[in-house]
């Protein structure tokens, strides 16, 4: 298998190992509690996100430049044979998206050109499956799936009105007709190694077929985990080719870019030596950079096509012409590098997290039990005088710590308050409300400004709430942060300060959103002439994705919120039932009901069995840990 396809497969592998280590956590979990609910959850949430967890490429260019046999190459060169069709001329007419989820059977699904009148965004429209047109692939069925490749390219012809209402303006104006594609998105789900490793291939049409379609540039392109850019060298940069990058590419500029040259075999020249060609190779890489205004390092010229015939035919020389492991090496460890690399920092920090949480319960058990035991050694010898001085000790403390919780139970009623009307900021029905009054505003609205202006307010609007829930959240920060340190202070409860919390993250890109969308906002109101129900559409999409960022917060704050209010209630109430457990015992012994040396005798037993707990939890832990750790040493070699 090609380097980046095993780089693929070892992520996925890996994925699966740590998520099999974490249902054996979870399953064994029970034997530890305390707070074993509160890890289960935990590492519920974990296991989901690792299962859905893909790695996304959209290859972004104008029609015929070889994105599809740069997929070929790059992503299927074990089948032998071309699995997506390229030829000459405009084969992708619409986004098609190539990947393969194992709880559906092989499918290709096409969604109808004519839904773009319709309000909802595609994401939504994704729940519709009645508006999709299906068609089944079985599984290894090759010939199949090139059929359904030869659906993406099928086109009607449409009237000139009827087009530019659905965004496409034709490129001759005096022709009554214009050319369409006839499906606005297709999905492919197809078994197929590769992709069922959570791959997920984002096949672009060119500049014509994409018209103006809102969710290619604010979703498609921007939220996938890496955009190859690809260029040819025989027709070099041209203008449509410089559109595309400015108006689809450029205009992310977080996003991993890999520009690839493609075609370079056009330049191997008989008559001419290798040194020569080579030269002439990193001249058009140079003039790329410079024309994209990027590093000539991220320009990676390839030969797609002697790189797919290399690989089909095992020819080692005519693989290294080709360059296409170089482009290669760079998405393996950049990409999928990355993306793991991530993945595990996360996942680590968190799993550490909740697992120390229940460890310093279980330590804070184990110190009770060796203070009890000195406690109850200090009655040997008939010290039976102590007695009350002892009692009278665990009563004061205790009340202490009485004192200490209704402090504690009345900083949380007003850290739960101070929460509430946070998550209420960040709440569905007030983000529903503004958007519906964005909506009306837009609808009424047959000027640019006007849109403009709604598009600002809202913005603004959602910004204001982030950062009113990222002032509330430094106040509990604070109190909470008090109420650990006194804890710790008079009580000998030792918790780690709770982590702050920021929605910077969330702030940021909710700019972004707002840049990308008021720039295409313009452009659009160019293309569309103010139609109105293209500028609606536009403005669902854009709707949707603020909706994402609105519910990321608020599942941020919620999660912080449990991390911070929840350890101390464990342990306040571990130290409870220490304090009882101690008074107890004196009381028992002084009663005589038991011997003080068999009481002394069952708090050692009790220490042992929290000690053996404690192996445990290690023990439990360990290969989830080796898992993660094992792969951030093994990322830093990669990269040195
Ligand atoms: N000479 C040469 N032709 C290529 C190469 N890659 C693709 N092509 C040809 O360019 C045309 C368009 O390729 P295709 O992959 O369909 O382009 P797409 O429209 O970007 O998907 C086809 O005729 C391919 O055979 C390459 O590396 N070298
Ligand atoms: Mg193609």
């Amino acid at each position: 298998m090609a380097v980046l396809g095993e780089r693929i497969a070892s992520y996925g592998d890996w994925r699966r190992d740590l998520v099999a280590a974490l249902r054996r956590y979870v399953e064994r979990v029970a034997d530890l509690e305390p707070g074993e609910s509160a890890v289960r959850t935990k590492v519920g949430e974990l296991i989901e996100r690792l299962a859905t967890e893909r790695v996304s490429i959209a290859l972004v260019a104008e029609f015929s430049r070889g994105k599809s046999e740069l997929i070929n190459a790059l992503f299927f060169p074990d089948s032998r044979e071309r699995i997506v069709p390229s030829s000459a001329g405009r084969t992708t007419m619409c986004p098609t998206e190539i990947g393969y989820e194992a709880a559906r059977p092989g499918s290709i699904r096409l969604l109808p050109i004519e839904t773009r009148a319709r309000a909802e965004s595609l994401r939504e429209l994704r729940d519709f499956p009645e508006i999709w047109e299906e068609f089944a692939i079985p599984d290894g069925d090759s010939e199949t799936l090139r059929a359904a490749f030869a659906m993406v390219q099928q086109t009607r012809l449409l009237g000139r009105q009827d087009a530019a209402a659905l965004g496409f303006g034709g490129d001759d104006e005096d022709e009554d007709f214009v050319e369409i594609p006839r499906w606005r998105h297709a999905i492919v789900n197809f078994n197929h190694p590769v992709l069922a490793q959570g791959l997920v291939l984002i096949d672009t049409p060119g500049l014509n077929a994409i018209g103006a379609e809102p969710e290619l540039t604010l979703r498609l392109i921007p939220e996938s985990d890496a955009v190859v850019f690809v260029l040819a060298a025989d027709t070099g940069v041209t203008a449509s080719d410089l559109e595309v990058w400015r108006r689809y590419i450029n205009v992310h500029p977080g996003l991993g870019r890999f520009v690839v040259l493609n075609k370079i075999d056009g330049l191997w020249d008989e008559l001419r030596t290798q040194g020569e060609i080579d030269a002439e190779i990193a001249r058009q890489a140079d003039a790329v950079a410079a024309v994209l205004g990027i590093e000539t390092a991220r320009v990676f010229p390839v030969s797609a096509q002697k790189g797919l015939v290399a690989r089909i035919q095992g020819d080692a020389q005519l693989l290294a012409r080709s360059r296409i492991k170089r482009l290669e090496a760079a998405l393996a460890s950049e990409l999928v590098g990355r993306q793991q690399e991530i993945i595990a920092n996360k996942i680590l920090r968190e799993f550490d997290t909740v697992v120390a949480a229940q460890r310093t319960v279980l330590a804070a058990r184990r110190r009770g039990a060796i203070e009890q035991v000195a406690e109850l050694e200090g009655l040997r010898g008939r010290n039976i005088g102590r007695v009350p001085y002892m009692q009278s000790r665990i009563q004061t403390e205790r009340s202490e710590f009485e004192r200490g919780l209704r402090r504690l139970h009345g900083v949380r009623a007003v850290c739960s308050k101070h929460a509430r009307a946070a998550l209420e900021r960040l709440g569905s029905s007030r983000f529903q409300g503004a958007a519906q009054e964005a909506r009306n505003q837009v609808g009424a609205s047959h000027f640019l400004p006007g849109l403009r202006a709604a598009s600002i307010t809202l913005f603004a609007q959602l910004r204001d709430d982030l950062a009113t829930a990222d002032g509330i959240a430094t106040e509990i920060g604070t109190l909470m942060g008090a109420i650990y340190r006194d804890f710790s202070q008079d009580h000998g409860i030792a918790l780690g300060l709770p982590a702050l919390m920021s929605l910077r993250r969330h702030r940021d890109e909710l700019d972004r959103i707002e840049k990308v969308h008021l720039r295409h906002l313009g452009a659009l109101w160019l293309v569309s002439f103010g139609r109105r129900e293209l500028m609606q559409r536009f403005f669902e999409t854009v709707l949707s994705q603020v909706e994402d960022v609105r519910r990321s917060a608020g599942r941020e704050f919620q999660s912080w919120l449990r991390a911070v209010l929840g350890p101390l209630e464990a342990h306040v109430r571990e130290h409870q039932s220490q304090l009882r457990r101690r008074l107890e015992s004196i009381e028992r012994v002084v009663e005589a009901a038991d011997s003080l040396e068999e009481r002394i005798a069952e708090i050692v037993q009790l220490r042992l069995a929290v000690e053996q707990k404690l192996e445990f939890a290690d023990q439990l832990a360990a290969p989830v840990r080796r898992l993660l750790r094992e792969l951030a040493t093994a990322v830093e070699a990669e990269t040195a």
